[in-house]
């Protein structure tokens, strides 16, 4: 699918291009979540044509020197294509690693604080650390081997899961809260931003991983709300009636969750 989201911003962009897995929202799901926020067109190249996902596959997991476009080679999607912006001002530039695309893309969509200043490094901290947050939760299900069925590890999945609901999963509310709280002492965000006061792509990924992980643990986040009531209240709530996002979230470009990093075994939610 080519993304049409309605244009909100005057600036004229390139047609960005998503490399990432067809059919699941994964870690895709975060640069999605920038374009969508931003109204800035996009393809999601697996996605929008059946030969979609063997562009993805020559760029991002061939085993050569390069990429594609004289550009170096990729470990894993996501990676993003940006047609006009290669080394010669005319071929295309890749880049990959999710914070990494999310950090280019921030100023461009607008999605960070506009002084250049420790805001953007802020946002790009907060970023990160839901990002590591989704890798842990990845690893309840694949705590032993990545490339193995969950049915295979399934004993240590119920150790790990137990370990991350616990311990992890907290001590990230906990992260998340005070930097709401942070913002809102410092006279920004009104308890609906975690960086300054706009919606940052800090906001999307920590929202889309929260939305994950009630996927995934149902239980055990409903169990958490009365702990982290801004963080898992208005927060959660806000984010979900941004412009460009409300939309997108009814739509049929929002996939859902399957067998990616989020999902829900109920063995290892909250019992
Ligand atoms: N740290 C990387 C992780 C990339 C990653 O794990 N990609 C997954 C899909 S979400 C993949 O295709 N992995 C293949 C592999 O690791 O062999 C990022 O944030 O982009």
């Amino acid at each position: 699918m080519s993304s049409q989201p309605s244009t909100k911003k005057q600036r004229t962009h390139p047609q960005y291009e998503l490399l990432y897995h067809p059919g699941i929202p994964g870690r895709g799901e975060f640069i999605r979540l920038a374009f969508e926020a931003a109204g800035v067109a996009y393809t999601d190249t697996a996605n929008a044509a059946k030969d979609g996902y063997s562009t993805v596959q020559e760029i991002c997991m061939n085993k050569g020197t390069e990429s594609a476009d004289g550009n170096p080679p990729v470990f894993s999607p996501p990676a993003l294509r940006v047609p006009g912006a290669g080394k010669d001002g005319k071929s295309a530039l890749v880049i990959a690693q999710t914070p990494n695309i999310l950090f280019y893309l921030g100023e461009r969509l607008g999605l960070v604080p506009e002084d250049e200043g420790a805001g953007r490094y802020h946002v790009q901290q907060v970023a990160l650390t839901a990002l590591d947050l989704n890798n842990e939760v990845h690893d309840t299900h694949h705590p032993i081997a990545v490339m193995k069925y969950y049915e295979d590890q399934k004993e240590e999945a119920l150790k790990k899961a137990q370990d991350v609901r616990e311990t992890r999963i907290p001590k990230f509310l906990s992260y998340f809260e005070r930097t709401l709280k942070y913002n809102e002492e410092a006279g920004g965000g009104q308890g609906k931003y975690l960086v300054g006061d706009k919606l940052t792509y800090a906001d999307t990924t920590v929202w889309q991983v929260l939305d994950g992980c009630m996927f995934a643990f149902p239980k055990e986040m409903a169990a958490r709300k009365e702990e982290f009531p801004d963080l898992l209240g208005a927060f959660y709530e806000n984010v979900k009636k941004e412009s460009g996002l409300k939309e997108y979230l009814s739509s049929k470009r929002r996939l859902p969750y399957s067998m990616g990093v989020f999902r829900h075994y109920p063995e290892l939610d909250r019992q």
